[in-house]
This record gives structure tokens, C-alpha cells and sequence, in this order.
């Protein structure tokens, strides 16, 4: 159960109001896949992931990258039950997929970075604290119905 602060809520808030998913979806997967490329095993029907441009011109990846990132819209609207939220997910990752839980964690730093690149100045280091802790909980949650 994470606690949230009135301050904490309203920086979320706003940065999901401004979130540009089908920019930073498709580049935060596609740099997941290129800095971590053993990620690229789970997506084997995705076609030519061969280096960095045929990853970065994958419409699949891209379209999936857009899915993933909305994906976070769950722990949006439920804050304050984040881990309910990811229950269904959870088992897919988990016993559907069978991704390894260590990747939500390099998928979310991902995010991250793309999301820094991309509001500059504006993500101050108070912002990306409180990102980070709502990354935290999602991939926390993600990872809940693996055993
Ligand atoms: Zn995941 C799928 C979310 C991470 C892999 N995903 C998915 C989906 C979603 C998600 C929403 C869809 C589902 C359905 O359809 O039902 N993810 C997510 C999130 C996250 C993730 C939110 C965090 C952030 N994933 C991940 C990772 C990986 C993955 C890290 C690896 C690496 N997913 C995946 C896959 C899939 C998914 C493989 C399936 C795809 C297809 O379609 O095929």
C-alpha cells in the first residue's frame, strides 16, 4: 500500500494530462529494446528487430510501445489501490508471457529518460522523485502474481 501526498497526487495528475503516449510510447520500448536487447526475446512476432533503425521503424513496436504506456492509465485512476489495479496484468506478464519481472524495471527507467528528454527543464528533480515512485508502485504491483 503506498501513501500518497496531496502534492505527490497533483504532480501525477499533470503529468499524465500533458503525456504525449504516442511520442514517448513507441521511443521508451524501442530504447528498452536497444539498450537491453535481450528484451527483444518477448517479441519474436514483432518481426525485424535487427538494429537500432528496424527497431525504431517497427510499427509494432511502436504500436505496442503506445499500448504499454497507456497501460500506466490503471494506476492512474486508482492510486490508491495500485495493486488491484495490475492484478489481471500481472498475471499475464506473469503466466502468459512469462516476461521476467527484472524488465519492468528497465522498461520503467526507460520511460523515464524519454519522458526527461522530452519536458526538459520542466522535469525538475522533485517531479522525477515522484514519477519514479509512481513507476515504482506500477512495476511493484506488475511483478505482485509472479511466484
Ligand atoms: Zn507488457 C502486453 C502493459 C512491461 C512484454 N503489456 C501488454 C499489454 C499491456 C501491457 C497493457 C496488453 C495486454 C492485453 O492485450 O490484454 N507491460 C505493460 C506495462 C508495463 C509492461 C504497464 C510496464 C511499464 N511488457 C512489459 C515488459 C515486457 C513486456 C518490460 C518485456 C520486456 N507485454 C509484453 C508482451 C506483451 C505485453 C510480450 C504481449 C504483446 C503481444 O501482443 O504479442
Amino acid at each position: 500500500m503506498v501513501n500518497w501526498t496531496k502534492t505527490e497526487k497533483a504532480t501525477i495528475t499533470d503529468i499524465f494530462s500533458h503525456l504525449d503516449y504516442d511520442d514517448i510510447g513507441p521511443k521508451a520500448l524501442s530504447r528498452c529494446l536497444i539498450v537491453y536487447p535481450w528484451t527483444q526475446r518477448y517479441f519474436s512476432g514483432f518481426g525485424n528487430l535487427y538494429n537500432a533503425a528496424a527497431i525504431i521503424g517497427n510499427a509494432k513496436v511502436a504500436e505496442h510501445g503506445i499500448k504499454v504506456l497507456h497501460g500506466l492509465d490503471l494506476g492512474l485512476k486508482k492510486m490508491d489501490n495500485i495493486e488491484a489495479a495490475y492484478a489481471d496484468l500481472s498475471s499475464l506478464h506473469s503466466e502468459k508471457l512469462h516476461v521476467d519481472p527484472d524488465n519492468f524495471k528497465l522498461l520503467s527507467d526507460c520511460i523515464t529518460i524519454v519522458l526527461a528528454a522530452k519536458l526538459g527543464s520542466a522535469f525538475t528533480a522533485e517531479t522525477q522523485a515522484t514519477f519514479q515512485k509512481f513507476l515504482g508502485a506500477v512495476m511493484s504491483a506488475l511483478g505482485k502474481q509472479y511466484h
